[in-house]
């Protein structure tokens, strides 16, 4: 089979490695022709687990290759970003360009997958881009079943956690959500070769609707961890053990607070479904705004500690979205790091194991620096915890007794229930 990876990304890229190391001759299409370099070279843009080894193998075995050109194919498979517009309105311009690209490269019997977060009806609208650039072919139309179209059109959502992508794509259970039915089965005989989870078949907009629904799971439930660590502030009750002690309901599974949401996903998706039904998501707004002002109140709550100093040190531990990862995207706290540095009068050290430079935000700041661990303890008044990295669960809770700490992930101090 010949696929037409569309975008090299974080999903396009290791999606396009993997197909290939199942032995399809897979062409990565990217307009960024750094990444094509880089691809055809062999070399992954972004760190992620087993992914360098995949595109190793991918690459010297000819299975792979990358280009700034689309090529016909048998199957395509769009992964190209969907960003939120300020407002909450989904940008949908690189889909647009993704399906106009291809459209002159198609063949009778093509399938088009879109794999990008996107919202309700997107899969149409690739659709309609299609037929209207090829009318020479005919195309699918939703929920229309009877005769064949030439080109197949589906929405089979990414579901790959950063982090655990490579295991995860070949693990997790997938959604194939067709135009028609007879669509979702030819991206079904695609996925059922290299997906050992379950294939769920289904509509385009349910498959959809489902995606967003995921991510805007997770973000109205750690909305709600971050709103309780915010009440618990305010009662002086502390949330870790209110949180460990509410979870030993056998019901109840409460998230973990932190510094906010971030990343590429969580953040965003849940705007998709907000934007189109603005009356109706009342929660997953107010979840956006929870997890959105989480950041401000550790910002409050680190320069009111920090006026008991004159130019007070400030510690801060982690700025990258999540743990053990390299990613910078959306991230809480490199906006906490970034707002505290502007701030009038503090010192701010930087301690991030996954970076080797000042990320660009800091960068070029007199009074910022990355320094290692050791480094940040000894200096510091304030320590800030911001990111739960495994580098700083090995650190000595007993290292910061005589310091001021605030700790948005409780990483020093979640204190142990006591069971008797
Ligand atoms: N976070 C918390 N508390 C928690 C869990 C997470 O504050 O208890 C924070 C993290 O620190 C991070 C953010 O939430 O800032 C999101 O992290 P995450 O690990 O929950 O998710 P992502 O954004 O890395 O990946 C999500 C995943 N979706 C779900 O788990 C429902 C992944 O499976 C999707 O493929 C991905 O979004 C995507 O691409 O949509």
């Amino acid at each position: 089979m010949k696929i037409c990876v569309v975008g090299l990304g974080y999903i396009g890229l290791p999606t396009a490695a993997m197909l290939a190391s199942r032995g399809h001759e897979v062409v990565g299409y990217d307009v960024n022709q750094k990444v094509v370099e880089l691809v055809n070279a062999g070399q992954a843009h972004f760190q992620e687990p087993d992914l360098q080894m995949l595109l190793t193998a991918a690459v010297t075995t000819g299975q792979l290759r990358a280009s700034t050109e689309p090529e016909t194919a048998d199957y395509y498979i769009i992964a190209v970003p969907t960003p939120v517009r300020p407002g909450g309105a989904p940008d949908m311009s690189y889909v647009e360009k993704a399906s106009a690209a291809i459209a002159p490269t198609l063949k009778a019997g093509s399938v088009v997958i879109l794999e990008s977060t996107s919202p309700v009806g997107s899969t149409e609208m690739v659709a309609e881009v299609l037929r209207h650039a090829r009318p020479d072919l005919t195309f699918p139309r939703y929920k229309e079943e009877g005769a064949d179209a030439d080109v197949a059109v589906c929405h089979c959502p990414e579901r790959i956690l950063p982090g655990q992508m490579v295991r995860e794509l070949v693990q997790n259970d997938r959604i194939i959500g067709g135009l028609t039915e007879a669509c979702a089965q030819k991206a079904l005989d695609l996925y059922q070769e290299f997906v050992t989870g379950t294939c769920y078949v289904t509509d385009s907009r349910a498959a959809e609707l489902v995606k967003l629904s995921e991510n805007a799971f997770r973000d109205v439930n750690i909305a709600f961890a971050n709103e309780l660590s915010m009440i618990c502030d305010k009662l002086e009750v502390d949330v870790w053990a209110v949180r460990e002690l509410a979870n030993k309901h056998p019901r109840v599974s409460i998230l973990e607070p932190g510094a906010g949401v971030g990343g590429h996903c969580i953040a965003v998706d849940p705007w998709f479904i907000v934007n189109s039904a603005p009356e109706e998501a009342r929660l997953i707004r107010m979840a956006r705004v929870v997890n959105d002002d989480k950041p401000h109140r550790i910002v409050e709550r680190v320069t009111r500690l920090a006026d008991r100093f004159k130019n007070a040190v400030v510690a801060c531990y982690g700025v990258t979205y999540k743990p053990d990862v390299d990613d910078l995207r959306e991230s809480p706290a490199l906006e906490i790091v970034e707002t505290l540095a502007k701030a009038d009068g503090l010192q701010i050290l930087v301690c991030e194991p996954n970076v080797t430079e000042l990320p660009a935000p800091l960068a070029g700041l007199n009074n910022v620096q990355l320094v290692d661990a050791g480094r940040a303890q000894r200096e510091s008044d304030i320590a800030v915890f911001l990111v739960g990295h495994r580098q700083f669960k090995r650190l000595d809770p007993n290292q910061f007794l005589n310091k001021v700490v605030v700790d948005a992930i409780g990483l020093v101090s979640r204190p142990n229930a006591r069971g008797v």
